[in-house]
C-alpha cells in the first residue's frame, strides 16, 4: 500500500465540476464526456479559445482564456462561470492597467498567451507569456477579475510557461519557467526561481529536462503545483517531435516540499495524450496542453483544465491520491 497523502493549504470546492469515471476505467484521469467544454466561437471575436487558467471565486469560478482573435492575435480574456462547465467569456480582451510609471513602458499589447492564475495571501496573480522583443513571463495580479494590474515581466525573453507556487518559499515568491527561443522552441528545461517582492527573480534552480519517450524534446510545467504531505504535485507538459512536428501530452512528478527543484518520482508513462478528435484535429494537432487544475480538498478529486489542439477547452478528471501512487508505481529511473 503506497502512503496516503494529505492535501496542504487545500479548500473545500463542493461545485467542483466532476463526472464519475466510466465503468471499466482503468486509466488514471478520464475526460469530460461534455469535451469540448468550450467550443472556439464561443464569443463572436474568437478564433480559438486553450491553454486557460481557472479558479474558484467567490463559491463559483472565474478564469483568465486564451483567445486568439479572427487577426490570430494572442490575446488574454476573462471569464466567469457557475459550475466550471459553462462559461461567459468577456468578448473584448483584458486591458492590463500598469501598476506604476514603470511598468508603462512595458505594459503596451504586443502579444499574450497561455495564461496561468494563482490566489497568493491577499489576491489572484496571473502570469502568462508576454510579448516583449520576444516572449517573456507577463505578471500582474486582480482582486476582482474587473481590474487587472500588470507588474514588471519577471525574467529576460526568451521565456515561456511560467507558474507561480501558491504561497511564499522561504519568505519568497517561487516560479517556474522554461527558457525558450523565439520560435517553436525544440528544447526546454523547467526551471525554478524565487523573488522577494514579484520583482526581482533570482536563486534560479534546474528542476527537470526532458526524458526518453513522451517528453523527449522538452517539458513545461503545467498548472500551478499542488501541495501535499507527500511532496509538490506537478503536472506538467511534455513534447515529442514525430515525422509530422511536435505531439504534446502531459504527466505529472513528485517534488521535494521544501527543495521543489529536487525531483522526488516522475512517471514514465503521461497521463494524458492528444487521443480523441478533438485534441488530434484543430489549428495545432496532436496537442493536450494543462493550463489549471482544481482540487476539492474534502474528497481528494481533482479537474484539469486543458487545451484541445490549440482549439478548445476540455476537461479531465481523476483523484490526486490516484495520480500520486501512479507516479510512484510508474517511476522513472534515476
Ligand atoms: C507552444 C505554445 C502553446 C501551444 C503549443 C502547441 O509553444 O504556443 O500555446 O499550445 O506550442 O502549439
Amino acid at each position: 500500500m503506497e502512503n496516503k497523502a494529505q492535501l496542504v493549504n487545500c479548500q473545500p470546492v463542493p461545485n467542483l465540476p466532476w463526472e464519475e469515471p466510466p465503468a471499466g476505467n482503468s486509466e488514471p484521469l478520464w475526460r469530460s464526456v461534455r469535451n469540448p467544454i468550450i467550443p472556439r466561437d464561443l464569443i463572436p471575436s474568437s478564433n480559438s479559445i486553450f491553454n486557460s487558467a481557472v479558479v474558484p471565486f467567490q463559491g463559483k469560478f472565474a478564469g483568465v482564456f486564451r483567445c486568439d482573435n479572427k487577426a490570430r492575435n494572442q490575446q488574454l480574456h476573462v471569464g466567469f462561470s457557475e459550475d466550471g462547465f459553462q462559461w461567459q467569456l468577456s468578448n473584448e480582451r483584458i486591458e492590463w492597467k500598469a501598476e506604476n510609471e514603470e511598468v508603462q513602458d512595458i505594459a503596451k499589447f504586443q502579444y499574450s498567451y497561455d495564461p496561468r492564475v494563482v490566489w497568493i495571501e491577499d489576491r489572484y496573480y496571473v502570469t502568462w507569456c508576454n510579448g516583449y522583443h520576444g516572449p517573456t513571463i507577463g505578471v500582474g495580479y486582480t482582486y476582482d477579475f474587473k481590474d487587472f494590474y500588470q507588474l514588471e515581466n519577471a525574467f529576460l525573453p526568451y521565456n515561456r510557461n511560467g507558474v507561480l507556487f501558491p504561497r511564499k518559499m522561504h519568505g519568497n515568491f517561487a516560479m517556474f519557467s522554461r527558457p525558450s527561443d523565439t520560435a517553436h522552441t525544440p528544447f526546454g528545461d523547467i526551471f525554478y526561481s524565487e523573488s522577494p517582492d514579484m520583482k526581482y527573480w533570482g536563486k534560479h534552480r534546474f528542476v527537470m529536462g526532458p526524458a526518453a519517450g513522451w517528453q523527449a524534446t522538452k517539458v513545461g510545467a503545467g498548472p500551478i503545483p499542488i501541495e501535499t504531505s507527500e511532496g509538490w504535485l506537478l503536472i506538467y507538459h511534455g513534447v515529442l517531435t514525430s515525422c509530422n512536428g511536435f505531439v504534446y501530452s502531459f504527466g505529472a512528478a513528485l517534488l521535494d516540499l521544501d527543495q521543489p527543484w529536487r525531483v522526488i518520482s516522475r512517471s514514465e508513462p503521461y497521463l494524458l495524450s492528444p487521443q480523441r478528435i478533438y485534441e488530434q484535429v484543430g489549428d495545432v494537432p496532436n496537442v493536450v496542453f494543462p493550463g489549471a487544475a482544481i482540487v476539492d480538498a474534502a474528497t481528494g478529486r481533482i479537474a484539469i483544465y486543458y487545451g484541445g489542439a490549440d482549439t478548445v477547452v476540455c476537461l479531465v478528471f481523476g483523484y490526486v491520491q490516484e495520480m500520486i501512487d501512479f507516479i510512484r508505481s510508474n517511476s522513472m529511473k534515476k
